[in-house]
């Protein structure tokens, strides 16, 4: 009889035969919200959507000069990594990154190179960040996607903004968002898989750290000794270690780019891994999954896949 693995591996290869498409394939216009419902959401496949957010005043507002003068002086978090890597595997720890209060107009001028700082710095802090730090934006777009609301019949959860430097990278992880990924300028290199590619990616429990910058300017990661083991994927897609984890051979990651103007649709439980072009803005919106059958399908497949901590 087959193993599990073997199963497993026939799982994945049955999921791109029956229904996953090889490259993320492209709407032209906002969708009528049952037929995205009925083509997307539903099958929990990514699409990216032209001439959705084309009216938002964002789009040809959201230069730095008008950042600067709009909301230049407001404080907000920023994401600080000696290496670009926040919420990330560093050997035997998972790493994450000093949350440093600064004003939006101090985080702009190391963007545009006007001031020179140690480390890599990123505007993401995920909770609702453009509406709690900065809603005097909030006007440049819309409140929500209102199509995704009507086919969800809920609100979003948050509402990201996200701008950073190009070394700035988000590791491999996966949500329980479906995920409306709007680019305003620059450009996003996103690497997707499904989440039927699960029993090729490798994942390991750590030690939670948190970088700190000391006074002679070098960076630290202090570890969190009060707090949890957290499981994370500690491959990296840009350069996958095949010697130590040879079953990702198998997995099929698709890359792809967004540009400013495209959203990106990106269903619940897909793993991404994210990078930009230099001072690239986004928002993004995350509409809470729905805990049903294909959730719990999941939760089944990683029980399978030997997920840490799950026997
Ligand atoms: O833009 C990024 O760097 C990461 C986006 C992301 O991980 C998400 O929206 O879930």
């Amino acid at each position: 009889m087959a193993s599990v693995k073997e199963r497993l591996a026939e799982f994945s290869r049955e999921a791109h035969e029956l229904y996953l498409n090889q490259s993320v394939p492209y709407l032209e216009d906002p969708p009528d919200p049952l037929q995205f419902y009925r083509d997307w959401i539903g099958p929990n496949k990514p699409c990216i959507i032209r001439n959705a957010i084309s009216h938002w005043p964002a789009l040809s507002k959201w230069t730095p000069e008008y950042l600067r003068k709009k909301v230049g002086s407001k404080v907000i978090s920023v994401a600080v990594t000696p290496n670009g890597y926040a919420d990330a595997v560093d050997g035997d720890r998972f790493v994450m990154p000093e949350e440093r209060k600064m004003s939006l107009s101090a985080v702009l001028d190391i963007i545009e190179g006007k001031v020179q700082q140690r480390g890599v710095f990123y505007v993401q802090k995920q909770s609702s960040n453009l509406l709690e730090e900065l809603p005097e934006l909030a006007n440049d777009l819309e409140p929500q996607i209102p199509w995704m609301s009507t086919a969800l019949g809920k609100s979003p959860d948050a509402v990201n903004f996200w701008l950073g430097e190009a070394t700035a990278i988000t590791s491999m992880h996966k949500d329980h968002y479906e995920n409306i990924y709007c680019v305003i300028s620059g450009e996003k290199n996103f690497i997707l898989l499904p989440p039927t590619d699960r029993p090729f990616i490798p994942y390991g429990v750590y030690q939670p750290a948190v970088y700190r910058q000391r006074d002679d300017g070098e960076f630290e990661a202090v570890d969190q000794t009060n707090s949890e083991k957290v499981p994370w994927i500690p491959l990296d897609p840009l350069d996958p270690d095949l010697d130590r984890y040879p079953q990702y051979g198998r997995a099929r990651p698709i890359h792809f780019i967004v540009k400013a103007g495209e959203m990106l649709y990106l269903p619940s439980l897909w793993f991404h891994h994210v990078q930009q072009s230099h001072g690239c803005i986004a928002v993004n919106f995350w509409y809470d999954m729905e805990y049903d059958i294909k959730y719990n399908y999941f939760q089944l497949l990683e029980m399978l896949c030997g997920f840490p901590g799950s026997t």
